[in-house]
């Protein structure tokens, strides 16, 4: 295979129809050039201190990437998707070998003169590895937990074939990799295969020298591949995930994971068993993000009799299944098919399966043309099975959340640092135009006014972290709280059924309500974050507006400070991890039949549900709300940091000596400079009021 070929290979036809829906991030991309212009300016018309900053500014913009995680069954189409997609259907391997669990992420990026591609791949670390191998993953621990015995040793035989295969695979060299990253400066369709995908043929040695499919695939962690898509206005990463199934835990965390690593995801389903009981660890998985920012993703309508008469059907029961399991029920549901947009992709859906050709045509012939299809001229077959196969609305849901979500922060949190750069720039100016004489208006000497200011950054930092410290606290507590409460309720009903029914008769109790009262603490944690930072930078503004006037003789019409917004508290994902409680099947009741009398019943119990319970707790602690700290501690200190910069070059022309003065004064005479602040500030205040 040519190497140029397959990451190249987006020819005329494909770009276009991948363009169709993804229009309205042109206007974030358009948002984000205004936005760069502006700090040219300022760069332009700033001191050394001012083009720092707005160089860091322009580098936050640069770097964003929005993501958007698939996550769904094996086999519901993920990656047959995220192919179409970037209009590649061959990238991905589809069909993998359900033990691989490799999280596959794709950073595209805009067409750009000399962009080389590149692909990393991530082994997992001797400790996952050791867990995932002795202990059979999270359900090992989840059956001995439950004293599952012979489901334990099932999953321990089908680990250490897995070993063996691995080692057979792998070599020596096996335990050296673990842990370790390989880099390339290319990658193909063989070099992905290597690291994601298991052979079928796993009984067979290898040839010597022969194909190297799956050498890797057992041991990789994570695959991230860089590449550009034409069809694209700004940066975008598509993350495949290996898909949660019942056997394998191990991959609900690592789907966990990912849904964190994204603000918006797609759930990819299945059109002939969507959101069957199979998916409620699924919905359990999104109960907790907010509608807006999980797409659910019907595939395969293709293989519907009838698409146009189930589908309303499959809708009105897929919404029914999210209310009774308290899903997010807003969720936007988009039905198509990855392999009508594989088709039209190829060119050619002519050569669809019969009964798949049969299906669209059918569909197309009842349905009115899908959203998001733009102005796609459906009469040709290609442009006709693209329209259908879903994509363009897919897209075109992912383009209006990321503009209007992560987009739009990013846009207002760029702006309102390069806002306040701008009115530094032009404070200063007004200091260094002013006559000699007016121009002390403070009343505090230069070495005074650094102690200050210094002194207030100081002081706002150490607040903040105070204010975090006491928040994170109150969380923790009330947590266990929660969690004590949740196992003597448990625990009584436990008994009193004990008393009623025996031990004979299972027991069972829902664990949501522990859930709820989780994810309600965490709606305190949340409030109150955001709370603390709009706290802690408006007293800063306001200690800093004042010594601005005491040092250097501004209103705050002369320096006006635009505060940031406090940063986004991410969704309790880890909520929706599966515990023993939520599998009331055979494990359950076989924990019942081993234990002697009440009081092991209740005893283990306890023992059990905390064990459980525990890693819920840990995570939000540990994890998401320290993460949270870091986040808000960091913009703010970013914040002070800027308002450190725009005090170091007013004083700085404060003081300045006559020779200095004339310098500047020569250097930005020119009207045009001054113009150019004037359109900076104008176009930085309207993204920043928004
Ligand atoms: N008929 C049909 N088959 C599909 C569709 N999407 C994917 N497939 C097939 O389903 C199988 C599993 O797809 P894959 O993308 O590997 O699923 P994943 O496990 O969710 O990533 C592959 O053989 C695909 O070709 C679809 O829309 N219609
Ligand atoms: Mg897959």
């Amino acid at each position: 295979m040519n190497v140029m070929n397959i990451s190249d290979r987006v020819g005329f036809t494909e770009a276009r129809l991948l363009a169709a829906g993804f229009s309205e991030l042109h206007l974030l991309a358009e948002d984000a050039d205004r936005l760069l212009s502006a700090l040219d300016a300022i760069e332009a018309a700033g001191d050394d201190n001012a083009s720092r900053r707005a160089a860091r500014v322009r580098r936050q913009i640069e770097n964003f990437e929005p993501s958007v995680t698939m996550i769904g069954q094996i086999k519901s189409g993920k990656t047959t998707l995220v192919n179409a997609l970037i209009g590649q259907t061959e990238l991905l391997p589809a069909d993998v070998n359900p033990w691989t669990s490799v999280v596959t992420s794709l950073h595209l990026h805009p067409e750009r003169e000399g962009f080389e591609n590149t692909a990393s791949f991530r082994f997992f670390d001797e400790g996952e590895w050791d867990r995932l191998v002795s202990g059979g993953g999270r359900i090992g621990e989840l059956a001995s937990r439950a004293g599952a015995d012979e489901e334990l040793e099932k999953i321990k035989e089908q680990v250490a074939q897995m070993r063996e295969k691995s080692m057979a695979r792998l070599g020596r060299k096996f335990e050296m990799l673990l842990g370790q990253q390989h880099d390339y400066g290319y990658f193909d369709q063989e070099l992905v295969e290597r690291y994601v995908c298991l052979g079928d043929d796993l009984d067979e040695p290898e040839a010597p020298g022969g194909h190297e499919q799956g050498r890797f695939a057992d041991i990789t962690k994570s695959a991230d591949l860089q590449m550009q898509r034409a069809a694209l206005p700004v940066r975008l990463c598509v993350r495949d995930t290996p898909g949660v199934n019942d056997t394998f835990l191990m991959r609900e965390q690592i789907t966990i994971r990912a849904i964190r690593d994204s603000r918006l995801c797609v759930v990819v389903l299945s059109a002939h068993q969507a959101l069957s009981s199979t998916d409620l660890a699924l919905i359990r998985l999104i109960a907790h993000v907010k509608s807006r920012d999980v797409l659910i993703f019907v595939n395969r309508i293709d293989e519907l009799s009838d698409p146009s008469t189930q589908i309303p059907q499959i809708a009105e029961s897929i919404a029914e299944t999210l209310e009774k399991h308290k899903g997010p029920q807003d969720a936007q549901v988009i039905f198509g098919s990855a392999l009508w947009a594989c088709a039209a992709l190829e060119g050619d859906p002519g050569n669809l399966p019969p009964s798949s050709r049969a299906a669209l045509e059918t569909y197309a012939a009842g349905a009115p043309v899908p959203q998001g299809a733009g102005n796609l001229d459906v009469e040709t077959p290609v442009e006709m099975a693209w329209a259908f196969s879903g994509l363009p609305e897919l897209q075109s849901a992912i383009a209006e959340r990321v503009t209007n979500g992560v987009g739009a922060s990013m846009l207002h949190r760029a702006a309102a640092s390069g806002l306040n750069l701008a009115n530094g720039v032009a404070a200063t100016n007004l200091i260094g135009s002013a006559d000699p004489s007016g121009r002390d208006g403070g009343d505090l000497t230069a070495r005074e006014a650094r102690a200050r200011m210094d002194g207030i950054v100081a002081d706002a930092g150490a607040a903040l972290k105070k204010d975090f410290d006491a928040i994170l606290d109150s969380f923790s507590e009330r947590m266990n709280r929660v969690q004590d409460s949740f196992l003597e309720r448990a625990t009584s009903s436990l008994i009193v059924h004990l008393e009623k029914f025996g031990e004979q008769s299972p027991w069972t109790y829902d664990p949501a309500g522990l859930r709820v009262l989780l994810s309600s603490s965490h709606k305190v944690l949340a409030r109150k974050c955001t709370a603390a930072f709009d706290k802690a930078v408006r007293e800063a503004a306001e200690q800093i507006s004042e010594l601005y006037a005491r040092a250097f003789g501004l209103g705050p019409d002369d320096i006006p400070i635009t505060l940031p917004r406090a940063p986004q508290v991410p969704p309790p994902v880890s909520l929706g991890r599966t515990i023993a409680l939520d599998l009331q099947g055979s494990w359950w009741k076989r924990w019942w039949l081993q234990r002697k009398g009440y009081h092991a019943y209740a005893e283990g119990f306890v023992e059990l549900i905390r064990a459980e319970t525990d890693p819920f707790v840990q995570e939000l602690r540990d994890d998401l709300a320290e993460g949270v700290r870091t986040e808000a501690c960091e913009e703010f200190d970013s914040f002070l940091n800027e308002q450190l910069s725009v005090f170091a070059s007013m004083a700085q022309m404060q003081d300045a000596g006559a020779d200095e003065l004339a310098a500047f004064v020569s250097e930005n005479a020119p009207r045009e400079r001054n113009e150019q602040l004037k359109t900076a500030l104008e176009i930085l205040n309207g993204l920043a009021a928004r």
